[in-house]
């Protein structure tokens, strides 16, 4: 039997992709996957190396950091820096963005925003975690060191976008903007191999992901959502489930691959809701879109916000189109 492709040769035959790149767009993805790799290597053996638990630092989320957010946070700072491909980088767990102030990174063309563990409040509950990475080209000019604009920049100018889910594989997700594909690693082997090709969401979908302990606190629109998904049709039937992980990877690649709309709107304790716009809502908005769904903070395309700050928080609506289409109704006519 042909055995599926790898991650590293599906770059390399998909190189056509990016017309500009010579190689080094190419260069940073197999930089992606080989922390992918270190962090899955971490995240699998946790529970028997002391790296579980909480550390007494909070980061500018004002978020408990788990000793795994700093290892996997160490671990992506330094093995994209070693590539040479990325002139700064952007994550959850720094304040401000860091720049590669050296000759080599001064004249990458590329920035990289990351989400290192999203969901590490799961882990230490074995509970299935992600890593969540968006990547621009530089607006500022190669040879100089990159500034804060190039970072703040619409969704809509990623070249690349993607995602880990460390779960009962683990598995990286990616669009360049040609589709999105996801490889599944063999730990034995040591390689990802082609396992989800251009997936597609399927054009229906039952399942709601929604934090309803907070529903005291969303919007009317968005309550009565919630209680016409729970309402039984005109067959006496549930037409909706409800599948809430608290890992927003985890989510979306359910409802990605099975149908399904993830919300997290804002509210009175949440004014614009959680997630962050750089490197939460605009990596899963590219994603999703290239798979034929939706991303909205409730009224407009995620991608199409024009970021005014690196850790801004936007409510977030995503998923199978007609569901986020639903949703949107919803908001607009009993209000947000
Ligand atoms: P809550 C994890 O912290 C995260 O950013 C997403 O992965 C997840 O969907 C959400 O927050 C969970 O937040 O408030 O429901 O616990």
């Amino acid at each position: 039997m042909e055995r599926p492709i790898t991650l590293g040769e599906f770059i390399v035959e998909n190189q056509k992709d990016f017309p500009y790149a010579k190689g080094e767009l190419t260069a940073l993805l197999s930089s992606i996957k080989l922390a992918g790799k270190m962090v899955n290597e971490k995240i699998n053996k946790a529970g028997l190396s002391q790296i579980l638990g909480k550390v007494d630092a909070e980061n500018v989320q004002g978020e408990v950091q788990a000793k795994l957010d700093i290892m996997a946070n160490n671990i992506f700072i330094s093995t994209l820096k070693a590539r040479g491909e990325i002139g700064g980088l952007a994550s959850e767990e720094l304040e401000d963005i860091a720049i590669f102030d050296d000759d080599i990174h001064k004249d990458s063309k590329y920035v990289i925003l990351i989400d290192p563990l999203d969901g590490s409040s799961n882990i230490d509950v074995d509970i299935t975690v992600g890593t969540i990475f968006s990547i621009y080209h530089r607006i500022s000019e190669p040879g100089t060191r990159v500034t804060q604009e190039d970072f703040l920049q619409k969704g809509e100018n990623q070249v690349a976008a993607g995602y880990l889910i460390y779960g009962t594989s683990t598995i990286l997700v990616y669009t360049t903007g040609n589709g999105v594909n996801g490889f599944t690693f063999d730990p034995g082997i040591g390689s990802f191999f082609l396992s989800h090709s251009n997936i597609k969401f399927p054009k229906d979908g039952s399942t709601y992901s929604v934090n309803e302990g907070n529903y005291i606190h969303f919007p009317l629109g968005i309550k009565k959502l919630i209680k016409w998904m729970q309402e039984l049709d005109e067959k006496d039937n549930r037409p909706y489930t409800a599948r809430y992980t608290g890992s927003l990877v985890a989510d979306f690649h359910r409802n990605m691959l099975l149908g399904g709309i993830y919300l997290y709107p804002q509210g009175s304790t949440a004014p614009n809701g959680k997630l962050r716009l750089l490197y939460e809502c605009n990596p899963m908005a590219f994603i999703a879109e290239q798979a034929g769904g939706r991303a909205t903070d409730g009224h407009r395309r995620v991608m199409e916000i024009e970021p005014s700050e690196l850790h801004e928080r936007v409510p977030f609506i995503c998923g199978t189109s007609e569901m986020v289409e639903i949703a949107e109704r919803f908001i607009e006519e009993f209000g947000n």
